[in-house]
């Protein structure tokens, strides 16, 4: 398989850097191609922890490219600490293995500080953010306002970038009580950070398509999950990018045609962090217990994933938004020991079944879940690596799981280390 696109396909934290890196040996190039550092890509190496946000998941392993997309909403200050902390880890970052496309919009302090307001504020539902300042920096990349990668190669430009977006921002903080940014301050800041960040600057459409021209595979590395995306997610309680496989191509700058296969990467219960409908949630032990045993903490802000069982609907759904050809199928083994395990397999609509999550608020809060019950196992499914490891219960769970779903599992992962991934064929 050549280009392969890697999205997560419930509400992010589906294991996808387990994956992608479990991927990259495939690879020559790991794309992000949306988000920010509102990820958090965990990835454990030889019992090594490795806790990614902005960069791609490539940067861990030698002898790739790993590239930003212009799709990335892209904190220049945090990119750096980051690049700092993985050098204390023994992973070096130069411009040979990251390049970051030019007109990739950047976060600024301002973007943070806005979303964080916002959310504190009590008159307007709380949306969950992680609070970096995602949906305010994709607000001005819209809004023809942003500041970009490139601008900061010349400070004329970067001048007249500040004072456009601070007529906007200005008058909005007023509106919350905040002061006004200091624009010499800014100009000053990121004139000093300008050529740290500008030394990854690369015509990243123009790289990829020369890469793929030369055979080059690319990984595309998805953040967040497809029910956050912006058009086809929880809206609002979704994130501020399109999160959906079509992204890795507007994101980058590859034609559609790039993408040879898309894996969706699921988990084999659901989660949820921040705000918005969960129609299988759960408020009980067994809630309690995914939570404990699946380690359900957000990766960057900390915060307690809500938890509940897996829901075929939503996932039949998100494998058609995405056009995902198959499953990664994660943390089983967070599964071993419930004695019945649930599917949601429909809704209950005020009487009425539907096959899918409807798109109007009032509606998703209203849709009761159809559960099917199945078996558990009591044996230990963790660190398995061929499907004849399974207990009989788990594998009818995850056959049960691909025809539910429409779409068969192609990768079956047992716990965080790589080498625990079962390939099914
Ligand atoms: P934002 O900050 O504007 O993108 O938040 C909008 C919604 O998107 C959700 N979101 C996420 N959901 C799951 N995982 C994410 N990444 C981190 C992680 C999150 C963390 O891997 O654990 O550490 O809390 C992520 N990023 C954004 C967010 O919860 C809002 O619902
Ligand atoms: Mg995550």
């Amino acid at each position: 398989m050549a280009n392969v696109v890697v999205v997560g396909a419930q509400w992010g934290d589906e294991g996808k850097g387990k994956i992608v890196d479990w991927l990259c040996e495939r690879a020559d190039v790991v794309a992000r191609f949306q988000g920010g550092h509102n990820a958090g890509h965990t990835l454990v190496i030889d019992g090594k922890v490795y806790k990614l946000h902005a960069l791609p998941s490539g940067v861990v392993r030698g002898g790739k490219l790993s590239v930003i997309g212009n799709g990335v909403v892209l904190d220049p200050w945090h990119l750096l600490s980051e690049i700092e902390t993985l050098r204390g880890q023994g992973v070096e970052i130069t411009p040979e293995t990251l390049m970051i496309a030019e007109n990739t919009p950047l976060i600024l302090p301002f973007h943070g500080e806005l979303d964080r307001a916002r959310e504190g504020q009590t008159a307007v539902a709380k949306i969950g953010t992680t609070g970096r300042g995602i949906g305010p920096a994709y607000e001005d990349k819209v809004g023809r306002r942003v500041i970009r990668v490139a601008d900061l190669g010349d400070r004329a430009t970067l001048e007249t970038r500040i004072d456009r977006a601070l007529v906007h921002h200005n008058a909005l903080r007023a509106g919350l009580g905040l002061p006004a940014v200091d624009a010499d301050a800014l100009l000053r800041d990121l004139l000093a950070i300008a050529p740290e960040i500008l030394r990854f600057a690369a015509p990243v459409w123009k790289v990829l398509n020369e890469k793929r021209r030369a055979g080059k595979r690319i990984l595309f590395e998805g953040a967040q999950g497809a029910l956050l995306d912006v058009d086809f997610g929880t809206y609002p309680f979704v994130t501020s990018s399109n999160v959906i496989a079509g992204q890795a191509a507007t994101g980058t700058g590859l034609g559609p045609g790039a993408v040879d296969y898309v894996l969706g990467i699921v988990k084999a219960y659901t989660t949820r962090v921040g705000e918005g409908p969960f129609p299988t949630e759960l408020q009980d032990d067994d809630g309690q217990r995914l939570g404990e045993r699946g380690h359900e903490f957000g990766t960057t802000t900390g915060r307690k994933r809500r938890c509940g069982w897996f829901d075929a609907v939503l996932v039949r759904q998100t494998c058609a938004t995405s056009g995902v050809n198959g499953i990664a199928l994660t943390k089983l083994d967070v599964l071993d020991g419930f004695e019945r395990l649930r599917i949601c397999t429909g809704y209950d609509l005020d009487g009425q079944v539907l096959d899918h999550l409807p798109t109007a608020s009032d509606a998703q809060a209203r849709c009761v879940p159809i559960y099917e019950e199945m078996p558990g196992w009591s044996e230990s499914t963790e660190g398995a690596r061929s499907w004849a490891d399974l207990p009989a219960a788990a594998i009818k769970y995850v056959r049960r799981v691909e025809e539910l779903i429409g779409c068969p599992v192609a990768l079956l992962s047992t716990s965080p280390e790589r080498e625990d991934t079962i390939l099914v064929t």
